[in-house]
């Protein structure tokens, strides 16, 4: 009898997981850690940053209204948009200003999704964004107060290329201010695919570009090439016609760079060189062109340290 009831122990015990397993969807909501600031987070791929459902946005006097939106995000609301990959179950919203906005955002997919809200007041949210994540099918939910005026607000999702792939909507609070591009089915692509021509075609075009390029790119090195040759050996350059002026790929910005340099160096240079050896003079610019790889790395360098410091005394003080 007590082996018979511990096995049934035992399959229940089993089961539970099973039967847990069934629920498609995990809900955040009931387990997010509060880390001050609007910003909760949990241990399964859940957070909120931005939440604010008491502190007033400057110039709004009261809230004026309160919603409750459920979004949906997934591979399959992006069905309906050719060559998307992702969308939100809705492209547009539509706010009062001053509203105060709670959003369910609903996550189908089994990766990580996002709805992100951009170009808010930055005294309240912080980098300006009301941001909801969720990994995975789940579930969560936020809060904000939305600002007086009339804009436009930018919603997405911002893993990487989540957005290009269609995941993107626009908040218009009261009238809004324009509308953004490549909304899926509300503006036009910013980057239109071309249906027209067949893959073929396309390759063939791409192919001839490129030719066109390289045959430039090597007219231009071939000049200056020649340019510097004569300079070394002391032939006065062919005097500038107004054709050739005329013919851009010839005379590019960076072509001009290189013979105005090849101008100041050269007699510089035929004054070091005069008695030396060929193998010395190839040892002299080795160790010249050394130094001046040198130089150009340090000054980068420096700039670099210079920015990175620049930053991180912009970063808010946490
Ligand atoms: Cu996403």
């Amino acid at each position: 009898m007590v082996k018979l009831l511990s096995v049934g122990a035992l399959l229940v015990a089993f089961s539970a997981p099973l039967l847990a397993a069934e629920v498609a969807y995990e809900d955040h909501d009931g387990m997010l850690m509060d880390h001050g600031e609007g910003h909760l987070m949990d241990m399964a791929g859940g957070m909120v940053m931005g939440q604010n459902a008491s502190t007033l946005p400057g110039g709004c006097e009261s809230i004026s209204e309160t919603k409750e939106i459920t979004v949906h995000a997934g591979h399959k609301y992006a069905e309906k948009f050719p060559g998307r990959m992702y969308a939100f179950d809705k492209q547009e919203f539509n706010f009062k200003p001053c509203t105060k906005l709670t959003v369910h955002f609903i996550n189908e997919d089994h990766v990580r999704h996002q709805w992100m809200m951009h170009g808010l007041p930055k005294y309240l949210y912080p980098k300006g964004m009301f941001h909801l994540e969720a990994s995975g099918p789940s579930k969560i939910s936020g809060t904000l107060i939305l600002p007086p005026g009339d804009k436009t607000y930018l919603v997405h999702c911002d893993i990487a290329q989540h957005m290009e792939k269609g995941m993107k909507a626009q908040l218009k609070v009261g009238k809004g201010d324009g509308d953004l591009p490549s909304i899926p089915g509300v503006t036009a692509f910013v980057v239109a695919d071309d249906y027209k021509a067949t893959l073929p075609e396309l390759a063939v075009k791409a192919e001839a570009q490129a030719k066109v390029d390289d045959v430039a790119a090597v007219k231009a090195a071939v000049v200056a090439k020649q340019a510097a040759a004569d300079k070394l050996a002391g032939i006065a350059p062919p005097p500038t016609t107004p054709v050739a002026l005329q013919d851009d790929s010839f005379l590019s910005g960076t072509s001009i760079i290189g013979l105005a340099l090849g101008v100041i160096i050269a007699p510089f240079l035929a004054r070091k060189f005069k008695g030396m050896s060929v193998s010395e003079v190839v040892a002299y610019s080795f160790e010249l062109i050394g130094t001046s790889i040198a130089y150009v790395v340090k000054l980068l360098t420096g700039l670099i340290s210079l920015i990175m410091s620049k930053k991180t005394k912009i970063l808010p003080n946490k």
